[in-house]
């Protein structure tokens, strides 16, 4: 019995200086073997009780039992210990972090935004909101576009139903704020517009507009002409070349567009003139009394002069490779 005693102590103490020395899990599955495996130290000393006398059993017994649960759990528990550490070791501390990517704003946003700043240097008021969905009075007939009048052929319409459609333009607005209002008044207003215009290189069929309206007494066209060089120059910067062509609108007389000289060619920028007499009327403006002008420009071919982008196309592809340039 002295000699089993003397047996374990000596197992024992060899364990405990092997187990606190481990470092890895392989040494350790090594050490398991040696002493609780199938022919391990400890594995062993259970087949010496057998041999033992009764009496001494049952003593012998305990002293073993002890032993193997010690190790047992001495195991296990540097076995947790040990693929912690390793599952520590995974991760490389000294890498750099991963930035999270922020998004950004849209190129035609920025535009937008820009056209309000400048806007708002310039004394209007900007209104953010307005409906996209419009009546056909707001959009045509208050503009001074009868139905059937051939005037309407200049912007192709996407019809709802016959009196509800994508509005074409955001003139419109124009009618909404002087129903509403009383002048004088000098408000700013962007917002997407609908054509069934070919998406090709220069048109989409769903994009910007940014349109100003004045009304005052005494309003003259040099006003408007002013305003608007300001404008380009605020945008392109003081060497802009930009020209004003006569043009026709039903809801203004006379009536201009503006081209800015880019790569070669002029490209048209915006539509604007005075405010039409008929206009005053369907808002119950005296035009005797009240002048006033208005402009429409787009800020998508803005955008591509700004920017020198020769496809209008990319602004709505939405190509991460080109989005992240801005
Ligand atoms: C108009 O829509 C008038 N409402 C502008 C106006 C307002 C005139 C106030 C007078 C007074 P127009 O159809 O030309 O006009 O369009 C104005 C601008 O929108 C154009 O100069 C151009 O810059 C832009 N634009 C027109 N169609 C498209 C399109 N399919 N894609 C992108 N931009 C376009």
């Amino acid at each position: 019995m002295d000699d089993l005693r003397a047996k374990v102590e000596e197992i024992r103490r060899e364990f405990k200086s092997l187990i606190e020395e481990v470092g890895d899990l392989d040494a350790l599955e090594r050490i398991r073997i040696r002493f609780i495996g199938k022919k391990g130290e400890v594995t062993e000393l259970f087949k010496v009780l057998r041999t033992l006398p009764p009496e001494m059993k049952r003593e012998a017994g305990k002293l073993l039992n002890q032993l193997k649960n010690e190790v047992e759990t001495s195991i296990a528990r540097k076995k947790d210990e040990l693929e912690r550490l390793a599952r520590r070791a995974a991760y490389d501390l000294s890498l750099p972090g991963r930035r999270h990517r922020l998004g950004h704003k849209h190129p035609l946003t920025l535009i937008v935004e820009e056209l309000n700043e400048i806007a708002k240097g310039l004394g209007f008021e900007i209104l953010t909101e307005s409906p996209e969905i419009e009546w056909d009075y707001y959009n045509f007939e208050a503009l001074n576009i009868p139905a059937h009048h051939p005037a309407r052929d200049m912007w192709s319409t996407l019809f709802i139903t016959d009196k509800m459609l994508l509005r074409t333009h955001t003139s419109p607005v124009q009618i909404r704020v002087m129903e509403k209002r009383t002048p004088p008044l000098k408000v700013f207003f962007p917002g997407r517009v609908y054509r069934l215009d070919p998406f090709d290189q220069t048109h989409a069929p769903a994009f910007y507009q940014a349109e100003g309206l004045y009304i005052n007494r005494n309003v003259s066209f040099a006003e408007l002409k002013g305003t608007l060089e300001l404008f380009v120059k605020e945008l392109f910067g003081p060497s802009a070349k930009l020209k004003f062509v006569p043009s026709y609108f039903p809801f203004t007389e006379p009536s201009a567009e503006v081209a800015v000289y880019y790569n070669g060619e002029w490209l048209e920028i915006l539509g604007c003139g005075m405010v039409h007499p008929k206009v005053f009327e369907a808002v119950g403006y005296d035009p005797e009394f009240w002048t006033g002008y208005a402009f429409g420009l787009g800020p998508d071919r803005i955008a591509m002069i700004k920017y020198g982008i020769d496809d209008i196309r990319l602004f709505y592809e939405n190509d991460l490779r080109f989005l992240k340039e801005f």
